[in-house]
């Protein structure tokens, strides 16, 4: 049982999915690219391990962190930043669903969306795939601190009014000041095992 993640240390970068080394058990990040991945899991692990960058398609690669007695976080590239979304969806498609279908050992996938732009077309088609093949997600609204406080709430009941879902199922967080950063490292810790 894993009850920390302060020890996360890189692992390994991968293009292709079979490559990724087996695991007890794994959480993958997926989200529109710039929404805030990287941050999320450096905030999750209190320490700068994942590429953060302001130009959207930082990541590239099937990015795993090894959080100890084999549990992995995995950081994996975002959607939606060529200009044509089925160009981009067709780009990175084979890499991350090819990784998202085949890891038995893969608890949860953590789905980041962000809190003032709320979901795109292409979070819904990524949910519909992720439902279509079980695998369980949790969402997260990330850069909470780009929201107007007097619009909190509602924006909040509409993300997850979108994913069907009830305001409390949702996290809510801010990568910078780690507000909402404890509840979902707690049910990743969970998930992981
Ligand atoms: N204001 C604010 N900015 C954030 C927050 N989280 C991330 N950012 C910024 O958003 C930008 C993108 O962050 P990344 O973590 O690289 O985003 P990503 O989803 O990994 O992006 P890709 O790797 O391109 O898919 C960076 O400039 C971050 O500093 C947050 O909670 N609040
Ligand atoms: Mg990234």
């Amino acid at each position: 049982m894993l009850t920390s993640l302060s020890q996360c240390r890189y692992l390994a970068s991968e293009t292709k999915p079979e490559r990724v080394v087996e695991a007890v058990s794994e959480v993958a990040f997926v989200g529109r690219s710039n929404v805030g991945k990287s941050s999320l899991i450096n905030a999750l692990c209190g320490r700068d391990i994942a590429y953060v960058s302001g130009n959207p398609g930082r990541t590239r690669c099937i990015n795993i962190f090894d959080a100890g007695q084999g549990r992995f976080l995995v950081d994996l590239p975002g959607y939606g930043f060529a200009k044509g979304p089925l160009d981009e969806i067709l780009r990175w498609g084979p890499m991350i669903e090819g990784y998202l279908a085949s890891r038995a050992s893969l608890q949860m996938v953590v789905m980041v969306v962000d809190a003032k732009v709320g979901p795109t077309p292409l979070d819904s088609q990524m949910a519909l795939w992720l439902n279509s093949q079980e695998i369980d997600f949790c969402v997260t609204a990330s850069k909470i601190d780009k929201v107007k406080p007097s619009q909190s709430l509602a924006q909040k009941k509409a993300v997850a009014k979108f994913f069907q879902i009830s305001a409390e199922e949702m996290f809510w967080v801010n990568s910078k000041n780690k507000d909402g950063i404890a509840a979902l490292r707690a049910a990743i810790l969970k998930a992981l095992g």
